[in-house]
């Protein structure tokens, strides 16, 4: 079959998702990365719809990062199946992180990146992309950075309500953790504990991710301590420990 593409943002932790599910299902797959925006481009090209990741293959194209970790599940080899056929509480656990965690630590993320240093957003916007991509985020940072804030409604009293939703994720997650259980369903790893990892990457920024940030050291100070305050819940520790485990 030819080599699966995937679409992506290198950055975006949706992205990550569903690169992490296709390294550890061990598919052979090329990467091809775009700055926002210009994003839209390739995922609209490859079939997809706005957002990325998309997954090209010769079966279909998948514009949804949970479909990424089907695919896998059908076409991979994962060393454990991502959504285990007598383990119906993994789908909504991944839903629910995919709809209220995912965009929550985007907005946080992507609020303090944009609001700090210009040239470190540009620099975190532009690595790994087309030359041309990157020519176009430096020539129209300004514009493109107004873009992302205004098409994500990125501001202070978002940046607060989806601090919020973070908490209540978190404070979800770490009831279920409450009984001692190290994975959130049953005892096998799934997507549900790689989606809460990989989701929560903005915020805990396991070092494996944040190398797409300059690593972690040179994180705006604002996120850095979001980040300290993150880790010491169970939520975040796990998130970290699943990384170092399973990534
Ligand atoms: N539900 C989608 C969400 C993906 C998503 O929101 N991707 C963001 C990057 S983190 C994106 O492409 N945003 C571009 C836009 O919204 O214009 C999935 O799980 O794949």
């Amino acid at each position: 079959m030819p080599t699966p593409r995937l679409v992506t943002i290198p950055y975006s932790h949706y992205c990550e998702k569903a690169r992490w599910a296709l390294e550890r299902g061990g598919v052979k797959f090329l990467e091809e990365m775009h700055a926002p925006i210009f994003a839209w481009r390739g995922a609209l090209g490859a079939g997809g719809g706005r957002t990325v990741p998309v997954l090209v293959t010769d079966d279909g194209v998948f514009p949804e990062s949970t479909d990424v970790l089907r695919w896998v599940d059908a076409h991979g080899r994962p060393p454990e199946p991502y959504f285990p056929p007598d383990m119906p509480e993994v789908e909504p656990l991944v839903s629910m992180f995919d709809r209220k965690l995912g965009p929550a630590t985007r907005r946080v993320g992507y609020f303090h990146v944009l609001r700090g240093d210009p040239s470190y957003a540009e620099e975190v916007l532009t690595t790994d992309v087309p030359a041309w991509e990157a020519r176009g985020v430096r020539a129209f940072g300004w514009a493109i950075r107004r873009a992302i804030r205004f098409g994500l409604k990125i501001d202070e009293a978002g940046a607060a309500r989806s601090k919020a939703v973070i908490d209540e994720v978190f404070a979800a997650v770490n009831e279920r953790l409450a009984d001692g259980r190290s994975t959130l369903a049953g005892d096998a790893f799934t997507a549900a504990d790689l989606t809460f990892a990989a989701l929560a990457g903005p915020l805990i920024m396991p070092p494996a991710y944040a190398k797409r940030f300059g690593g972690t050291d040179r994180l705006p100070s604002p996120l850095a301590a979001l980040r300290k305050e993150a880790l010491a819940t169970k939520a975040g520790a796990f998130a970290m420990r699943i990384y170092e485990a399973y990534r």
